[in-house]
């Protein structure tokens, strides 16, 4: 198993939560973003159960995975994971840059046995740590995720405040990743603006959700946002 690096050297992704785009416009949207080398698409699925609120499926994910070669990042906040991983994970493995999906552990019984589906069906699996869990708590699953996700605030909408504990657990997923020489990604989601962006990247953050206060931010164009965004990774 490749030994971890820390996030210093390694590239900082972004992955724009495209329930922040343009809905109305969502392929010029997402061509825009294409063009200016984001890296990921991050897609939030919530079923108005786990979450109190309904947003992307099944069917965009498809599409936009026969569209774009950038990985699927789905982001599932259902209570059901057992029903939809593998589903999900086959559009991931159908997908044109293939994808991860990911899920809140404490919606299933046996999320050793749900991320192994995943795997089987095509994903790449990851686990979501919620604002209120102890990520020493995931630890025998660590070596199963190609990613951690760290909620930066409680699931369900965008244009939240960062909950600020949710840096350790940024820390603690680096601290285990080497602990453990594991290699898997780990992903921010929630409030990654201007202000939080250094202090995430340092925490341990190689994955950025860029939401409404960074890429999506109502007073900049995509792509004064984006160049706003790089020359904040590049510092
Ligand atoms: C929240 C969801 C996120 C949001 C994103 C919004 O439950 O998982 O992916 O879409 O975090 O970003 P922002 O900058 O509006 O907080
Ligand atoms: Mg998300």
């Amino acid at each position: 198993m490749e030994r971890s690096r820390p996030t210093a050297d390694r590239n900082v992704l972004i992955a724009p939560s495209v329930m922040c785009a343009d809905l109305l416009d969502l392929g010029s949207d997402i061509d825009e973003l294409v063009d200016l080398s984001v890296d990921w698409l991050h897609l939030d699925i919530m079923d108005a159960h786990y979450v109190p609120n309904l947003t992307l499926g099944t069917d965009l994910c498809r599409l936009l995975g026969a569209r774009y070669a950038l990985p699927l990042d789905m982001h599932l906040m259902v209570d059901d994971p057992d029903q939809w991983g593998p589903l999900f994970a086959s559009i991931a493995g159908s997908a044109a840059g293939g994808g991860y999906v990911t899920i809140h552990p404490e919606t299933t019984w046996h999320p050793a046995r749900t991320l192994a589906a995943i795997s089987d069906s095509g994903g790449k699996p990851g686990i979501a740590v919620d604002p209120a869990a102890d990520i020493d708590r995931f630890r025998n699953l660590l070596p199963l995720c190609d990613l951690v996700l760290v909620m930066s605030v409680n699931p369900g909408y965008a244009g939240q405040k960062l909950l600020p504990w949710t840096l350790d657990t940024v820390r603690d997923a680096a601290r285990l990743r080497t602990e453990l020489g594991l290699d898997y990604r780990i992903e921010i989601d929630g409030n990654v603006s201007w202000q939080n962006i250094p202090k995430m990247v340092e925490a341990g953050a190689d994955v950025l959700v860029a939401g409404t206060s960074s890429l999506f931010d109502p007073a900049l164009a995509r792509d004064e946002a984006a160049t706003r965004m790089r020359s904040l990774l590049r510092r």
